[in-house]
């Protein structure tokens, strides 16, 4: 992109110009005054170069289509070369992962709604039909465009309602990743659902193609166990964590082959929290933010990225290390699926005959976690119906008790395709395993035991604190 600076000397002499042919502009409707600013990228060196149109980006050709796991892509209909959508917001009956289910709102049967893609400078109209029970309207948040067609309902534009169909056209002047959501009632239609992604692919790329280009929009939701309808009111209670709306099990993998370029554009429309991505096994450089591409130079290396809400945060890496690597929000309570929040501490408590007892008054009782509560979703806890508390799932080597905000990354060696590899074959030598006693006599000279460490403050410099006490005394 040309500087701002550069860019807005251009723009007076564009403005003047444009005034001139405003007039006739928006009589016809056509085009709002405005237009000849889009797309600083094509001014440069021409700053006249409005009609300097570029064909419609076609994918495979101009761009390789982004991937949204457990969700799709929105597709477009050719129009005299303008990409022309349509988003239909709905009510659906989406599941979160086997054994939840709500009814949440989200555009085109899907919750979130589908991924739009585009290139920059295509011109894109995108009708938005509503089919709620109330009043909507979209933003495309943090794509540059008009003022009328942002989408803040009062502010930019009426509401849409109930039945009607609305029409958003502009051009696009940028490229990156983006969202849209809805902006009229957020707090109802966002707890619900409404939102998407927005990708904008570059005119000219600059920079190594990615092999593998993914999409993973956070969010976060209250549903009360047993109930089938978020809760909208929630404040800072939510007990459903997702990506692209599942909470693992529920969760696509991520699949790579060896050596391939992986990018991952996260995008978070939570409610309320921020949430730190975390992956095993790679460390990745964020290459862009939501205001644009980051020169290679100041890209930075991290293994947990902060997604903060109304943030995309893309990172890149090469899938360099083969096996199964967990990828998930590093807050514990958001890799973890629905609780009430309301269990006693139990740990380390021997609750004696109290099982028993309880259980006569209550049927199906069964105290939690004694030692600890990773055990609940194995056991197959009687739970209450359209509920996963502590549901995980059987991994290779045993059951992995992680939910909510969590997928799995799969690199491989020698992929014929794109399709779940199944569980990682460990190479002889490079798998945690149950130490021998021989190998412990061998190392540590002593084959620990399970007992309870009868002196734990043995090694602790006790002398060095008795000074302390001594000369502050
Ligand atoms: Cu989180």
């Amino acid at each position: 992109m040309i500087s701002r600076r550069k860019f807005f000397s251009k723009a007076v002499v564009v403005t003047g110009a444009a005034a001139l042919g405003a007039t006739t502009r928006s009589v016809q409707g056509a085009e709002p005054a405005r237009q000849t600013l889009e797309n600083p990228e094509k001014i440069k060196g021409n700053a006249q170069s409005d009609h300097q149109d570029y064909p419609p980006g076609e994918p495979g050709k101009d761009y390789t289509p982004v991937i949204t796991p457990n969700g799709s892509t929105l597709p477009y209909k050719l129009v005299g070369g303008i990409k022309v959508f349509h988003l239909i917001a709905e009510e659906v009956d989406h599941e979160f992962a086997p054994g939840l289910r709500a009814y949440c709102w989200g555009f085109n049967s899907q919750v979130h709604g589908p991924t739009i893609e585009a290139v920059e400078a295509d011109r894109v109209r995108i009708y938005v039909t509503n089919k709620l029970p109330e009043n909507t309207s979209i933003h495309w948040h943090g794509v540059l465009v008009p003022s009328g067609m942002d989408g803040v309902a009062g502010l930019s534009q009426k509401n849409i309602e109930p039945g009607e169909t609305y029409r958003y056209e502009f051009r696009l002047r940028q490229h990156g990743t983006y969202m849209y959501h809805s902006h009229s009632d957020e707090m109802v239609q966002i707890a619900l659902g409404m939102m998407g992604m927005f990708i904008i692919h570059p005119r000219t790329p600059t920079g190594p193609k990615a092999d593998r280009d993914f999409v993973l929009m956070s969010s976060e939701w209250r549903i009360d166990v047993g109930t089938r309808r978020p809760v909208p009111i929630e404040m800072t209670d939510f007990n459903v964590l997702t990506f692209n709306g599942r909470s693992f099990p529920g969760t696509a993998p991520l699949v790579a082959k060896y050596g391939d370029r992986v990018r991952i554009r996260f995008g978070n429309l939570s409610p309320m929290e921020h949430h730190p991505i975390h992956i095993h096994g790679f460390h990745w450089k964020i290459t862009e933010t939501d205001g644009g591409q980051i020169p290679e130079s100041a890209q930075w290396p991290e293994t947990t990225v902060l997604v903060a809400v109304g943030q995309t945060r893309t990172v890149e890496f090469i899938a360099d290390n083969p096996g199964d690597w967990a990828m998930h929000c590093h807050m514990t309570h958001h890799a973890m699926n629905q609780m009430g929040h309301k269990a006693p501490n139990l740990i380390g408590v021997r609750p004696g005959k109290l099982d028993k007892k309880v259980s006569k008054l209550l049927p199906g009782y069964m105290a939690m976690g004694e030692s600890g509560m990773a055990d609940m979703g194995e056991m197959g806890m009687p739970v209450p119906r359209n509920s996963i508390p502590m549901l995980g799932a059987q991994g290779k080597h045993d059951y992995i008790d992680m939910g909510g905000m969590f997928t799995i990354v799969k690199v491989r060696e020698n992929l014929t395709s794109y399709d779940d590899p199944g569980w990682y074959e460990n190479p002889p030598g490079t798998l945690a395993s149950l130490a021998s006693n021989d190998e412990l006599q061998r190392d540590l000279g002593f084959v620990p035991s399970s007992e309870k460490s009868e002196k734990p403050m043995e090694n602790m410099n006790m002398d060095h604190m008795k000074m302390q006490h001594d000369h502050g005394g």
